[in-house]
């Protein structure tokens, strides 16, 4: 919808796999999404402008090469993966689709653009996660190595913490390899968690709202805290809560990957940007919630939870960041203002929130 409101010609290609494990896990989105189709006619009628859709598995080559084929596009956004780290830990059979599912997009996405549209820019959506959380500051994609006298520029290292963010990790040397050697043009982003549930476009209309989840599965943490104090529940910080991430609200990912298509990389090139705007730890999220909630009456609780997961509790955080910010990102930061009007629009569907979905039900060990 962003893309169409700024002039460009959108295909946009979705096979449920989301909403289908969504289900599967009894993790329903707070709202209920009307089908990609359904959307475009509801945005189509707000707007007036046209996006095409297909429905399909682009981990089938042969329905991926047919798209490329007929729509030649400019620029692929390839955001068809299964996006969440506690799917992927749930046991064999997750971890397997996850593997299969995001490698085999990317890998698709590839041969399609050599064969098809050799100068097309792939524009990748890679997580922070990749990094891990390394005890120097995280470089923007790269980092010079000076090892006995010599120096090379090389991916920064990786380390990911769960299996889907390893996906990723996996997905940027096979980017990494067909840039180098067929001169494909890539841009990879670093995505912190997101928050939100608005932009201009899902404005428009309350059926065009994005899918906003805050299970312990497909829910990202801000809106987690949101929902939790919305229905009573202590907000579920992960142990220790010294975990920092860097956030982003929606309306800058949608600013970061416009302008990530309106700057393509060259041919030969691997543009690697980290898509955050402000970093915080689980506390500090826990407290800023908390804060506004309380002067909305909420009489918001935090309660720190065992850990499901396996990662590092206390730790060094610092990542770079000014890549989007020289392209002309404008920040929109975590105020109190963004939280109060997030907890306005999710008390409206208060009893819409199902309490089971809520507490950890995936672990890591
Ligand atoms: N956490 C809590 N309590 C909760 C939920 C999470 O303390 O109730 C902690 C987690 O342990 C973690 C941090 O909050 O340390 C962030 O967790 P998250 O669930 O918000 O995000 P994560 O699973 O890391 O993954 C999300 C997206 C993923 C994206 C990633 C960016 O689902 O698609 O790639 O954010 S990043 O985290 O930077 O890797």
């Amino acid at each position: 919808m962003d893309f169409a409101n700024a002039g460009h010609d959108v295909c946009a290609v979705d096979n449920y796999f989301r909403r289908i494990i969504a289900e599967e896990t009894d993790s329903e989105a707070l709202l209920p999404t009307p089908t990609l189709t359904e959307r475009a006619r509801i945005f189509e009628e707000v707007s007036g402008k046209k996006i095409d859709v297909k429905i399909g598995d682009l981990a089938d080559p042969d329905f991926m090469n047919d798209i490329v084929k007929d729509y030649k596009p400019d620029t692929i956004v390839h955001y068809a993966e299964q996006p969440s780290a506690p799917y992927s830990m749930r046991g064999a059979k997750e971890a397997r689709v996850t593997f299969q599912n995001n490698l085999n997009v990317t890998f698709n996405v590839i041969w399609s653009i050599l064969e098809h549209a050799p100068d097309a820019h792939i524009i990748k959506l890679g997580t922070m996660g990749e990094y891990g959380t390394p005890n120097i500051d995280i470089e923007e994609g790269w980092i010079d190595v000076t090892h006995k006298g010599r120096t090379q520029k090389f991916l920064f290292p990786r380390a990911a913490g769960s299996l889907y963010h390893t996906t990723k990790v996996l997905d940027t040397d096979l980017l990494w390899f067909y840039v180098r050697t067929y001169n494909l043009r890539v841009t990879d982003l670093m995505q912190g968690p997101v928050y939100g549930l608005s932009s201009d476009e899902a404005d428009l209309d309350p059926r065009l709202t994005p899918n906003f989840h805050y299970d312990d599965i497909f829910g990202t943490l801000v809106n987690r805290f949101l929902v939790q104090s919305v229905a009573g529940i202590p907000l579920t910080v992960y142990g220790q809560g010294g975990q920092t991430r860097g956030y982003l609200n929606l309306r800058d990912t949608l600013q970061c990957v416009r302008l990530a298509a309106e700057n393509p990389a060259g041919p030969g090139e691997l543009n690697i940007f980290n898509q955050l705007t402000e970093t915080f730890s689980v506390n500090e999220v826990a407290a800023k919630v908390k804060a506004v909630g309380d002067q909305k009456g909420l009489n918001v609780e935090i309660k720190a939870i065992p850990n499901p997961r396996k990662e590092l509790e206390d730790h060094y955080y610092n990542p770079q960041h000014s890549g989007l910010l020289d392209l002309g990102l404008k920040p929109n930061f975590m105020t109190d203002e963004v939280i109060a009007d997030m907890l306005d629009r999710i008390i409206e569907h208060k009893d819409r929130i199902q309490i089971d979905r809520i507490m950890p039900r995936v672990r890591w060990s």
